[in-house]
């Protein structure tokens, strides 16, 4: 038997190459290409292929591609075509959305319409490819679980980039697209809303963000401190308790009190990953709709110790009027 006392994988198991299981009339969107990879078997299945790509991956993957190719030409023309500073400078470059003036008009080209179209199109994108995953996971006869847990990021993703903006009246609201410039976007919401460390939902995020890395240390170590006793065999185990099972739970009421079942810890597992972006769009689209300073808004609430009474009255410097504006 395999010891299973490393972080590695050990074992790789390679049977004839398995096409799937039939699935009838669409048996023909599975490429032909399938093989076995040693490197991949170091971190995954040795078997790579075959990938499906039906109707909806094929014209995802277009989308996508259009999306990629707007940006990419945009940051290049910022650098007047030229290649090697666009290797070069190519995490500070950006495809910014129109400016305030434009509100929630199609601007030119050069002037956020750009910027319009590649969101467009990246937004195609991720619901084809959302439907892609709900349309595969149906033909197999799996359960939803994936699919929903996706349309969770992409409810904070239309949130940053569209729902939040339309209630805001403007596609300047919107997040760029660009490695720092989206980082510069981020930092400069917090300030311009007063600190979105005082957002109950940014911190509920963060707690579901801390929480899955937790959840997801404590599961895979438990599964591998097991599996020499059969524990991998998670779903098994979840139904018919075998010695793995009772050691792991024996462990963890021994360390604490308490312990996740088989079944109830991926329960656990998908909750927390799906509140982590639940909660950070409900945040970010209260965010200037509903509260325009989160300090402000903490002191009012008690969230926030108020500044004491020796100190002149806190007004919100977004409210102001003349020059700070
Ligand atoms: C590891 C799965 C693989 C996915 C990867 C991402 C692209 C972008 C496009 C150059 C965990 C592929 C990257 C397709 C290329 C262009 C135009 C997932 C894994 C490897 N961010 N963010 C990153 C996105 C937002 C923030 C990295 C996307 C919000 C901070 C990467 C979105 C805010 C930091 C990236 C998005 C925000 C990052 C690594 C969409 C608040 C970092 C991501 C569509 C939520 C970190 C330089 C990663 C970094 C980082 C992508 C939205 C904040 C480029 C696609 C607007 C503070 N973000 N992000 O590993 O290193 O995810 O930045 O909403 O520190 Mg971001
Ligand atoms: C981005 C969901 C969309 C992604 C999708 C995937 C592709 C293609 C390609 C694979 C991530 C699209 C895929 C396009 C992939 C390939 C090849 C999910 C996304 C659909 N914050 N903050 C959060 C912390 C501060 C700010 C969440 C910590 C400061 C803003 C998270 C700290 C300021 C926003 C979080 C910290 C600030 C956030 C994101 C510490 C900056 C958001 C959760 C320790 C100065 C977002 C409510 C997530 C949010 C968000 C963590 C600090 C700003 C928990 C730990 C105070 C503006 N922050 N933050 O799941 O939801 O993201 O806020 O300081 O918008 Mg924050």
């Amino acid at each position: 038997m395999a010891e299973y006392l490393n972080l590695f994988t050990r074992v790789q198991v390679r049977g004839p190459v398995y096409a799937g299981v039939p699935i009838g009339r669409d048996d023909q969107h599975r490429s032909p290409q399938r093989g076995f990879s040693y490197l991949m078997g170091k971190i995954g299945d040795a078997q790579v292929g075959p990938i499906y790509l039906g109707h909806l991956g094929v014209l995802s993957l277009v989308f996508g591609f259009v999306a990629f190719e707007i940006i990419g030409l945009n940051m290049l023309a910022s650098v007047n075509w030229n290649p090697i500073q666009f290797v070069r400078q190519l995490p500070w470059l950006g495809l910014e959305p129109p400016s305030p003036a434009y509100g929630l008009r199609f601007p030119p080209l050069a002037h956020g319409g750009w910027w319009l179209m590649a969101g467009f199109f990246l937004t195609m994108s991720i619901l084809l490819w959302w439907a892609r995953l709900y349309r595969r996971a149906h033909q197999l006869g799996l359960g939803q679980h994936l699919s929903w847990a996706f349309a969770a990021a992409i409810w904070l993703y239309l949130v940053l980039g569209f729902i939040r903006p339309l209630l805001m009246g403007s596609w300047s609201e919107a997040v760029p697209f660009g490695i720092f410039p989206h980082l510069d976007w981020t930092a400069a919401f917090s300030i311009r809303y007063g600190n979105l460390f005082y957002n109950p939902f940014h911190a509920l995020s963060i707690a579901f963000l801390y929480g899955s890395t937790l959840l997801f240390a404590m599961h895979g170590a438990t599964i591998l401190a097991v599996s020499r006793f059969g524990g991998e065999r998670e779903v098994e185990q979840a139904v018919d308790r075998g010695t793995a099972a009772e050691r792991a739970a024996i462990f963890w009421r021994w360390t604490m009190g308490f312990n996740a079942t088989f079944e109830s810890l991926h329960r656990w597992a998908w909750w927390f990953a799906a509140l982590c972006p639940i909660t950070g769009g409900i945040g970010i689209l209260l965010t200037g709709t509903v509260v325009d300073n989160w300090y402000a808004w903490a002191m009012d609430h008690g969230y926030a110790p108020g500044y004491p009474a020796v100190a002149p009255a806190i007004t919100d410097p977004a409210l102001a009027t003349g020059g700070t504006r």
